[in-house]
Order: C-alpha cells, then structure tokens, then sequence
C-alpha cells in the first residue's frame, strides 16, 4: 500500500477482461473498467528571503498572488525571513509555473530582488 492510495477506493485500471463462460464455448464476457483518470504531480511555490524586499511587499504578493489573508501572509514572510526559505503554496505544473512567473513579474517592476521558485512535490 503506498501513501497514495491510503484512504481511497482502490483504483481501477483500464482491463480488457475477456472471461470465458464454462459452458458457452467459443463466447465471452467483456468487462470493461474505466482507467482513473491519472492525478497530477504537485509543485512547491517558495519564497527565497533576501536583504532588501519590503517585508510589506512579501506580505502584498502573498495576499495578491497566493490569496492569503493577511495574518498567514505575515506569518509565512516572518518564517521566510528567518529561515530563508517557505511555502506559498502547492499546485499543479501551469499554475505553479504562472505563479512564479507572476511574483518575479511583480517584483521587477517594483526593482526589488524578491527570487521566486517552484520544486516538484
Ligand atoms: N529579509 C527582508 C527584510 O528584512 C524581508 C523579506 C522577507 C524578503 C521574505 C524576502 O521572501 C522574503 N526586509
């Protein structure tokens, strides 16, 4: 059992399941089970700190770009600024990709050197 599938109906693979019927020879069954659809890898969004970013504007980008209230954007710029490095959010390749994009757009048009980064989950 992997961590993936704690928790979950078992998922079914797509199987061609052409039983033979004891007595009906030369006849089958078909069973068709519908694959899945498969889950997406998830993608990390990081703040990096650096010396000179406005704590003010992290708190801004959090609010604006990762829809954090207020209270937790303070508190995940606090964690960056004292550990160098926090989570904004997770999310799938496109969106983790536009996000990044998004924050460092931001941050050089305000000539700050805020880094943004994704890292596969
Ligand atoms: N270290 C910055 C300062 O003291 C604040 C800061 C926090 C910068 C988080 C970047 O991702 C960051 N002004």
């Amino acid at each position: 059992m992997t961590a993936s599938m704690a928790n979950r109906a078992p998922r079914l693979g797509e199987e061609d399941n052409h039983k033979r019927r004891a007595g009906a020879p030369g006849t089958a069954v078909i069973t068709k089970t519908k694959r899945e659809t498969k889950r997406p890898s998830l993608y990390r969004v990081l703040l990096l700190n650096d010396d000179y970013t406005p704590m003010e504007f992290v708190v801004h980008v959090l609010e604006r770009f990762f829809n954090k209230d207020q209270g937790s954007a303070h508190r995940i710029m606090m964690h960056v600024h004292q550990h160098g490095i926090g989570e904004c959010g997770i999310y799938t390749y496109e969106v983790a990709e536009t996000k990044v994009t998004q924050v460092m757009d931001f941050a050089r048009k305000h000539q700050h050197p805020l880094q943004c980064v994704m890292e596969k989950k």
